[in-house]
This record gives structure tokens, C-alpha cells and sequence, in this order.
């Protein structure tokens, strides 16, 4: 018994350190709703993506472990940075932590989050709902390209499928039932 449990937490370490599969960029334009925030889809360390025109603000979804969490900007302008929980509570936001560049640091309980990234000088009050009236990016001014990074302190991670997958596989479980009766 003792030799399966080593096993066991011997495979799950290796995946976990197998998943971080290098920095996630931003595919397409990532929504800037709670719909549709982009989920990242795979763990890492590193978002990259860019903001343009219309294209104002960003979000992302991803599962975090559990505990202290960081996330700083790196970008040519001058950035904003929020967290949400997964149903799009405001749990921080911040403008300039270093420099104009954002950062966010604070203890998460495992579970899904949001997180989203605009431009100086809109901040809605930290509130998702004000992302829909998001003006035009500024690509002027001293403003640089909208090339972004953020960094988190350790690996976040995709966001589980959804709960129809497991329901699909309790049909599926019933079905191979079904057709065994139907055998037997
Ligand atoms: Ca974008
Ligand atoms: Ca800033």
C-alpha cells in the first residue's frame, strides 16, 4: 500500500511540474466580459498579449493552488491591473506599484479567478461591469505599443473542464451499464 501511495504522489509531482509549459499568449483577442475572458490553457508563469484600438481591455481565467499570490506588468504603457474571483467580484486592483507598472499581491484560496489588464487612466471602480463602455486604446502620447506581460510568482493554472464533462462521463458510465444488461 505504501509503494502504491509513493507511486502515486511520484507521477502526480511529475505531472504537475511537466505541465509549466512556458509563458501562454494571449490567442486572438481575449473578451472583456466574464463570458468572455480568455481561460489559459496550460499552467505558467507568464501571460503575454497586446492591447490595440478597440481592443482596450484584456481578461484572463485560470485556477490558482491556494495561497500567496503576485502579479506585476511589464509593458510600454502605462498599465492596469485587476483581480476578480471566477464570478467577477472585485478582489484588488492596482495602477502603479513600480514605475507605472502594476502589481498585485495577496493570499487566494485555490479556486478560479479572473484577471484583467487596461489602460491608464480608467479603472471603473475595479468593477467588470465598466469594461463593456471601455474607450479606445491610445496608441500615442508617449504610449508606446500595446505588447504587455504579466507575471505571476507561481505557476497558474487552466481552469478545469466544466462540471457537463463529469455528468458526460456518469452517461457515458450508464450507457456501457445499459448495453451490458442488454449482453447479459
Ligand atoms: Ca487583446
Ligand atoms: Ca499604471
Amino acid at each position: 500500500m505504501k509503494k502504491i501511495i509513493a507511486a502515486g504522489v511520484a507521477s502526480l509531482a511529475l505531472i504537475s511540474t511537466a505541465a509549466v509549459a512556458g509563458p501562454y499568449t494571449e490567442t486572438g483577442d481575449a473578451g472583456q466580459s466574464i463570458r468572455t475572458a480568455q481561460t489559459i490553457t496550460h499552467a505558467t508563469t507568464t501571460i503575454r498579449g497586446s492591447l490595440g484600438g478597440a481592443d482596450s481591455v484584456d481578461m484572463f481565467a485560470f485556477n490558482w493552488k491556494g495561497g500567496a499570490f503576485t502579479a506585476n506588468t511589464s509593458s510600454a504603457f502605462d498599465p492596469m491591473l485587476f483581480l476578480f474571483t471566477g464570478t467577477g467580484t472585485k478582489l484588488a486592483f492596482n495602477d502603479d506599484y513600480a514605475g507605472l507598472q502594476s502589481y498585485i499581491g495577496m493570499n487566494l484560496a485555490s479556486g478560479k479567478y479572473l484577471m484583467a489588464i487596461n489602460q491608464f487612466s480608467h479603472n471603473y471602480n475595479g468593477q467588470v461591469s465598466g469594461f463593456a463602455n471601455a474607450p479606445a486604446f491610445r496608441n500615442s502620447n508617449g504610449n508606446g505599443n500595446g505588447n504587455y506581460t504579466i507575471n505571476f510568482n507561481s505557476a497558474i493554472n487552466a481552469v478545469p473542464e466544466p462540471a457537463s464533462l463529469g455528468l458526460l462521463g456518469v452517461a457515458m458510465l450508464g450507457l456501457a451499464m445499459v448495453r451490458r444488461r442488454k449482453n447479459g
